[in-house]
């Protein structure tokens, strides 16, 4: 077993799901169960507008640590298919681009996610992936992200808000949004940039964050953090069934805590001016 015994951290939630940190699990035991099922994953990553610029070090970093020794599907969703950089992958993995529109503004980019991975599970993934997870584009992998992390909702705690209390978290605070979470409630801030599970179980999720996003966006109001609040929302009400420890999508301009045994995922540092439409 080459399971340590952790006492720093908190590694199951009140609901009784996981929380996987470095040290709570045995990743050899956990390859034994999943290998022999021949799961296909599948990674959703946007790469819209400058956003390109992400992408190769993106899919170099995941080709060494994400789900190595299983068969992985990027479906790459960009409006630059001709950009797409090439990237030498195993005979297991391959990757696809979906040509989608540009767009002046950034939240809408960020937000129309939930619709595309809706219609993608729908339209091409059933029967052909198993897990599907989705991913922030301007990250890079720096450690294993595996077979540990399945689940059937998957969300990842935000590392700007773990050690926080509740109070701080930025969930949407008005009621009228359907991303409406009152003070007082709520488990965990989660990232929008990282989250996954099942298809049947990320397919409700981007379904509901769409209807949600859609029908208070018809009434003129856009939740406090886009997509992320509506999925904190979600979350909230349907607990993930594993939850991913900050390891699991870290920050490079945060210094590193003593709990955080490893980076696996991390975004980059960026200018915002720089890469976003309008800023
Ligand atoms: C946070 C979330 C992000 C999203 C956003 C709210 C994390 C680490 N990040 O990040 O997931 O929930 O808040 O809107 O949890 N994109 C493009 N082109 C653009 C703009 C965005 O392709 O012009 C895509 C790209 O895949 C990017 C993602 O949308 O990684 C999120 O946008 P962001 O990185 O600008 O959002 P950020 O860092 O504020």
């Amino acid at each position: 077993m080459s399971c340590v015994s952790r006492r720093d951290i908190v590694a199951v939630t009140p609901w009784l799901a996981p929380i996987v940190w470095e040290g709570t699990f045995d990743s050899h035991l956990i390859d034994n169960i999943y290998r022999p099922q021949n799961i296909t994953i599948a990674a959703t990553v946007f790469a819209v507008g400058k956003y390109i610029r992400f992408l190769q070090d993106f899919l170099l970093t995941a080709e060494q640590h994400f789900f190595i020794g299983y068969r992985v599907v990027y479906y790459v969703f960009t409006d630059k298919p001709e950009e797409v950089p090439h990237v030498n992958m195993a005979n297991n993995r391959k990757l696809n681009v979906v040509s989608v529109p540009s767009s002046n503004r950034w939240q809408e980019i960020s937000a129309r996610r939930m619709e595309l991975i809706q219609t993608l599970i729908e339209e091409k993934l059933r029967n052909h992936a198993d897990y599907i997870y989705c991913l922030d584009v301007d990250s890079k992998f720096h450690g294993p992200w595996g077979a540990e992390s399945l689940g059937h909702l998957v969300a990842v705690i935000h590392p700007g808000y773990y050690g926080g209390t509740r109070s701080k978290f930025t969930y949407e605070r008005r009621s009228v949004s359907r991303a409406y979470i009152a003070e007082g409630e709520g488990d965990f801030y989660y990232c929008g940039g990282a989250f996954g599970g099942s298809l049947k179980g990320v397919h409700t999720l981007a379904d509901t964050c769409r209807w949600n996003f859609e029908a208070d966006a018809a009434e003129g109001i856009e939740a406090a953090w886009q997509e992320e609040s509506h999925l904190n929302r979600y979350m909230w009400i349907n607990k993930p069934t594993k939850v991913l420890s900050p390891e699991y999508l870290w920050q490079d301009f945060k210094p590193r805590t003593p709990e955080l045994k490893i980076i696996r995922f991390s975004g980059v540092i960026k200018n915002y001016a720089d890469i976003r439409p309008n800023e």
